[in-house]
């Protein structure tokens, strides 16, 4: 379907978004993305690949990817960038030693041409865990106050509690809407 058309459709009807959910290996991104499809923890293996569930939240039908971290499978990230509204970054907030590998990643995203317009949603993500940076330490270790022209927020989330990511999902909708 031409982006046109496709834009036209969804100013009409339900809307969609195409959300890339980004982030290291080991963050919780197959976890968050089925606590927000099925509202349940599910045990996960390292993601070889990607999975694409579609989340309707607010009239909005949210098509989530998400891609596997691991060092070796991050350079195909790039592969799913086209037409992409939005990006979910997840941050292991208790990997303390990996945050600035993290950090590397997410300027790697932020330098893409094909994401120059997609929003910025960033889940500090295993809260419940002791030692777990806070939503403040993670903002700062990723360097989110310096970015300019494009809107960006930070939840603190909890993909095994449930708590956060509805949140990040009511900024997306909010914003997708401009
Ligand atoms: N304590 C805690 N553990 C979590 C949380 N979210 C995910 N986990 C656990 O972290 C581990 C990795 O979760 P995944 O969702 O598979 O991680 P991933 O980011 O998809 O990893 P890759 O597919 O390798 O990129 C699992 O054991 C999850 O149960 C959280 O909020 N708190
Ligand atoms: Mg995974």
């Amino acid at each position: 379907m031409g982006i046109w058309l496709s834009r036209m459709l969804s100013y009409f009807g339900d809307r969609e978004a195409r959300i890339l959910v980004l982030g290291l290996d080991n963050a919780g991104k197959t976890t968050i993305l089925y606590r927000l499809q099925v509202g349940e923890v599910v045990s996960t293996i390292p993601t070889i690949g990607f999975n694409v569930e579609t989340v309707t939240y607010k009239n909005i039908k949210f098509q989530v990817w998400d891609l596997g971290g691991q060092t070796s499978i991050r350079p195909y990230w790039r592969c799913y960038y086209p037409n992409t509204q939005a990006i979910i970054y997840v941050v292991d907030s208790s990997d303390v030693e990996r945050i600035g590998i993290s950090r590397d990643e997410f300027h790697a995203i932020l330098a893409e041409e094909e994401l120059r317009d997609a929003l910025l949603l960033v889940y500090a993500n295993k809260q419940d865990l002791p030692g777990a940076l806070s939503e403040a330490q993670v903002a700062e270790a990723l360097g989110l106050h310096d970015i300019r022209g494009r809107p960006w927020a930070i939840y603190k989330t909890s993909a095994i509690k449930g708590v956060g990511l509805f949140e990040g999902l009511d900024w997306l909708s909010s914003n997708l809407q401009k």
